[in-house]
Formats: structure tokens, C-alpha cells, sequence
């Protein structure tokens, strides 16, 4: 049987990398990908999952390369449209991506569960890696800033992520039961490796492993964990990462993504800008692989996940 290999990830950078590992695996049927269901909500009516879509649509290669959200050839009629009515518009769905919710919030009201909605879409889109939410049960972001707590969308694209963050809650998280799939996946005896891509790990990886059971199927499965840090030099490249860091007192840098993953993770992919940090995050007991990060063409994709294979490849689970 071919190796399987899984990947948790949110929505943009994640999905890059996520790309470039089913474009590189021998067979990326045996591609698992646990998506971060904490910024879904519900809007207009509708049940809205960006980063399980900015999934679909990377792998489906039908993604806006502007945004890495939403798809590309979009159409505005519907949001002109709801502008003219005087409708709430900050959040923005394009006509095509807006059938993808319509047809999403029709599966879930005739009784399917997440799992089964995300599978059927994503056959649709003709995709062959497993794209897995976190859970079936709802859980919810929560930002908390200074006086106020807001959901997660409403922090992120109404407010353009400027309130500054005091806490992070995962509402619904304690009584969350991962999805259907997910413990058997993680332990699949077939497992090579699990891949914590470069998406925000406040808002993107650390929601999934608030569902309770997770990260201790993760410690438990045995396998090289290997993160790729998404902060390159001081920065990331896309989103609030930093900027969230700082406000919630940890460091915007390698060592503080080396530090937030230090109990979990075998091994750090970092770029090569921050080589010389190289040493700070051994010296936290992981192993670091420099390797280029910036993930602009589909070559780039490839060439960073082939690096976290053969990394992943030369660990062992180190904390047994
Ligand atoms: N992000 C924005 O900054 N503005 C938007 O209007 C917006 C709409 C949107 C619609 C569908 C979708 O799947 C994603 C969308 N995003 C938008 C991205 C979304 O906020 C993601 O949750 C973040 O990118 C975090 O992963």
C-alpha cells in the first residue's frame, strides 16, 4: 500500500502547500487534509466554510490567484445585486462561489452531515485527496479584543483584523467530536507522516486541535509531526499572524511558531531567511529543515512539499 500522509490546514497559505503535496505524492487518494471548520458561519442564510472551499478550490485549480479565496473568473451580480436592496455586503460572495454555499446549506438542512457535504462537493470539483473537516458539530471562533468579543468573520473581514486580540476562544470546541474518519486516519497503521502546513496556528491549527481527542491521536499516532512556520523573517506573508502573535505576547518569529508547537510537533520547516534562528529552535528540542517557503508558482508548491517529505522521511517520532 502507499504511504499516507496527512496535512492540517486552514485556508490560503495552508492550501498551497496542500496543493504541492497532491501534485508530488505517488497517490494523492492516500492525501488526507483535516481542515479548520472555526471560521465558518452563517451569512445571508447560508452555511459558509471558507477554508474547507479555498481547499476545494485550490485543489480543483479553480481558486482566484488574486485573492487565493473565493474563485477565479468570478462574477458580482449577486452582490450588486444585494447592494441595491441595501444588504449586507462586507462579506463578499461571488456568484459562482455562491452556489457552492447555496448547495452546501441545502445538503446540511436535508440531514447530511459536514463530512459528507465536503465529500460530495469535492467529488464534484473532481478532486482526489480526502478533505476531512475537523468535526461534524459546529465550533466557533471567538476574538476577543478589548471590550468587545467578536466572531470570527466579523474580527477578520468586517473589521479588517485591526482590533487588537487579548484572547482566542473555540466556542463549541469542548463538546466537538472529530469527524467521522479523522482518529482512523491518524491511526491508519500506513501513516508516513503528519504535516502542520504554514497557516496561522492561533486562528487556523489551533481550532482543530481544540477538538478534543485530536492532538492526542496526533501524539499517539506514532508518526514524524512536521510544521512548516508560516512566519518568514518577522512576517507573514499574508493575514494577521504577526500581528496576533505580538498582541498575545509570544514572539513574531520562527522560535515563537517553535515554541507554540514545541509539545507537538518532530521538526520545523523555516525559510532560509531565517537561517540563522536555526540553532534557537533546536535548542527548543526540534529538528529544523531550511528550505525556500514563498510559495508563488505551482513549482514552489512542489519543490517545498517534496523538502517536508524527505524531512518527515528522516525523523523518527521523537516524542514517544
Ligand atoms: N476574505 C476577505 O478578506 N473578504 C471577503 O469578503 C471574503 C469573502 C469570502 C467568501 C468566501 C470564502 O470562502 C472566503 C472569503 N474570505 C474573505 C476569506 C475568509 O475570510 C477566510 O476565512 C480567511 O481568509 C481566513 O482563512
Amino acid at each position: 500500500m502507499t504511504a499516507r500522509w496527512l496535512a492540517l490546514s486552514g485556508g490560503v497559505g495552508g492550501a498551497k502547500l496542500v496543493l504541492g503535496l497532491a501534485d508530488t505524492l505517488p497517490d494523492p487518494r492516500r492525501l488526507t487534509v483535516i481542515a479548520n471548520t472555526g471560521d465558518d458561519f452563517e451569512h445571508l442564510g447560508l452555511a459558509i466554510c471558507p477554508d474547507l472551499d479555498t481547499l476545494m478550490y485550490t485543489l480543483a485549480g479553480v481558486a482566484s490567484p488574486a485573492t487565493g479565496w473565493g474563485r477565479a473568473d468570478e462574477t458580482g451580480t449577486f452582490m450588486q445585486a444585494l447592494a441595491r436592496l441595501g444588504g449586507e455586503t462586507w462579506f463578499h460572495l461571488g456568484d459562482a462561489d455562491l452556489a457552492t454555499h447555496v448547495e452546501r446549506t441545502r445538503r446540511l438542512a436535508a440531514g447530511e452531515s459536514l463530512s459528507v457535504a465536503t465529500r460530495a462537493l469535492a467529488a464534484r470539483f473532481g478532486i482526489v485527496a480526502e478533505i476531512l473537516p475537523m468535526s461534524d458539530d459546529p465550533v466557533r471562533t471567538v476574538i476577543v479584543t478589548g471590550d468587545r468579543e467578536l466572531a470570527f468573520q466579523h474580527y477578520f473581514v468586517r473589521e479588517r483584523c485591526e482590533p487588537p486580540v487579548r484572547a482566542i476562544r473555540f466556542e463549541g470546541a469542548a463538546q466537538a467530536k472529530p469527524a467521522p474518519d479523522v482518529l482512523a486516519r491518524l491511526a491508519d497503521p500506513d501513516l508516513a507522516g503528519i504535516v502542520i502546513a504554514p497557516s496561522n496556528p492561533l486562528i487556523s491549527i489551533d481550532p482543530i486541535l481544540a477538538v478534543p481527542g485530536l492532538e492526542a491521536a496526533i501524539a499517539t499516532a506514532g508518526r514524524p509531526v512536521i510544521a512548516v512556520s508560516p512566519i518568514i523573517g518577522g512576517e507573514a506573508l499574508k493575514g494577521p499572524t504577526a500581528k496576533m502573535l505580538r498582541e498575545l505576547g509570544a514572539e513574531a518569529s520562527v522560535v515563537g511558531i517553535a515554541r507554540h508547537y514545541r509539545d507537538l510537533v518532530d521538526g520545523l520547516v523555516i525559510d532560509q531567511v531565517d537561517g540563522a534562528l536555526a540553532s534557537a529552535v533546536e535548542a527548543l528540542g526540534l529538528a529544523v529543515h531550511i528550505a525556500p517557503t514563498v510559495m508563488r508558482t505551482l513549482d514552489d508548491k512542489r519543490t517545498l512539499a517534496r523538502a517536508v517529505v524527505g524531512f518527515a522521511s528522516t525523523l523518527t517520532r521523537r516524542r514517544d
